[in-house]
């Protein structure tokens, strides 16, 4: 089927004399910025491989407004050049796979580093019908000189272990730019980042929506012309996008934490009935409140950042989430928050009456200061929580 009806475009291949596998319409995608030393050579080894597999497609370049010769040398070597006018890899890159027609589609840097001219390797996983094919240059060789030491030896990895932890999924290479992947692929993964955290945003959402994901290792040689990324603020970009996207890890685990080494703080402390104020003793009262505050608050924004994630389709509903929708809701944080704080009104007033035995009173204010901030803090987020709650 997709021999009979060869799509416009100039790369367009309808040659039945080679020794085809029957694959449907392949757009390949390249993103590009300035790539004046080598787009040409990436169109032309792209074309290539089109005519020589005998399949069907076109070669898409996405300019973001390069003021090299670019465009014109792209146009040259036959691919279809797309402006776009935002820039960003995550930008062009979206903006190529919605102009692409085909079926399959190819994404790769225009940087001569990625070996475009035989496709064949990354191509087979989706014949065998994988959805997503990850290129891993680790396994395919890199040249030297062709990846930074940080990024060889410490960004990469460092993105693929949190990948992994957030996600259970083990990827060689989660920043290789050549990949393959199916049109049903990519409307379920639903990408929306604007930067190079694009290439992180595919693979966890590949591994949370239950794609099957293949590792292909691929070549990896040296760029000519100047690198694109830059190693702090796109490193950044990735491990925010990483963090946000799992909040349990930015906040509920530290949260949890914090929030039981303040209560054992407390609870350690409100024995000693010597407690005295401005003594060295008064400072686990301090530590415990503190901790117990800033773990409650941790905990909230974890759970507001899941509302939140979850509204944005970058996490799944999980228990806790259906849970609070289905039965708690905005009242909930507010009841909670009112309780805990009056409880703590309600201490402070009984310790202006009585003196507990075996207790420490001034402890026992400490806790009831706690309870005060931490119970309007509950019902300040938690209102804010319901807003985000996408409904
Ligand atoms: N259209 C567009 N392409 C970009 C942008 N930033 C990078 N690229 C292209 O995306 C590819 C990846 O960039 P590169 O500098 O090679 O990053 P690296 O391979 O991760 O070191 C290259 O083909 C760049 O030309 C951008 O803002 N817009
Ligand atoms: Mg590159």
């Amino acid at each position: 089927m997709a021999f009979a009806q060869p799509i416009d475009g100039r790369a367009k291949v309808a040659s039945g004399e080679t020794t085809a596998v029957a694959r449907p319409i392949v757009s390949i995608v390249m993103p590009c910025l300035n790539e004046e030393q080598t787009v040409e050579t990436c169109v032309k080894k792209a074309v290539g491989w089109l005519q020589r597999s005998g399949t069907v497609g076109e070669v898409l370049v996405v300019d973001n407004g390069s003021n090299d010769r670019s465009v014109e040398l792209a146009t040259s070597a036959g691919a279809r050049v797309v402006h776009e006018s935002r820039r960003g890899y995550g930008v062009a890159l979206r903006r190529g796979f919605a102009e692409a027609r085909g079926e399959w589609l190819v994404m790769g840097d225009c940087d001569d580093t990625y070996e475009f001219g035989d496709l064949d390797d990354l191509m087979r996983p989706l014949d065998q019908g994988y959805d997503l094919s990850v290129g891993n240059r680790f396994a395919g060789g890199i040249a030297p000189g062709a990846m930074t030491w940080s990024h060889r030896y410490i960004g990469t990895p460092v993105i693929s272990l949190m990948l992994k932890m957030f996600t259970g999924l083990k990827v060689g290479d989660s920043q290789c730019g050549l990949r393959a992947f199916t049109r049903e692929a990519l409307d379920r993964l639903d990408l929306k980042t604007d930067g190079m955290e694009l290439a992180s945003e595919m693979i966890l959402k590949a591994a949370r929506r239950g794609l099957k994901v293949a590792d292909v290792p691929v070549p990896y040689g040296e760029r000519l012309g100047e690198a694109k990324l830059n190693t702090v603020r796109d490193g950044w970009r990735h491990l925010r996008f990483l963090l946000l996207a799992s909040p349990n890890y930015l906040f509920t685990i530290p949260g949890l934490v914090l929030t039981l080494l303040g209560v054992g703080t407390l609870a350690a402390a409100l024995p000693n009935e010597s407690i005295e104020f401005g003594e060295w003793d008064w400072q686990p009262v301090f530590a415990g409140g503190i901790f117990v505050v800033v773990g409650i608050n941790a905990l909230l924004l974890g759970f507001a950042s899941r509302l939140y994630t979850t509204a944005r389709g970058i996490t799944n509903e999980d228990r806790t989430v259906r849970f609070y929708n289905r039965y708690l809701g905005f009242e909930a944080f507010v009841g909670i928050g009112a309780v805990l704080a009056l409880a703590g009104v309600a201490l402070d007033i009984l310790l202006a009456f009585y003196e507990p035995e075996g207790l420490s009173t001034l402890g026992l204010m400490g806790v009831a200061q706690t309870l005060i901030i931490a119970g309007a803090n509950v019902l300040l987020v938690g209102s804010m929580a319901s807003l985000l709650e996408g409904e």
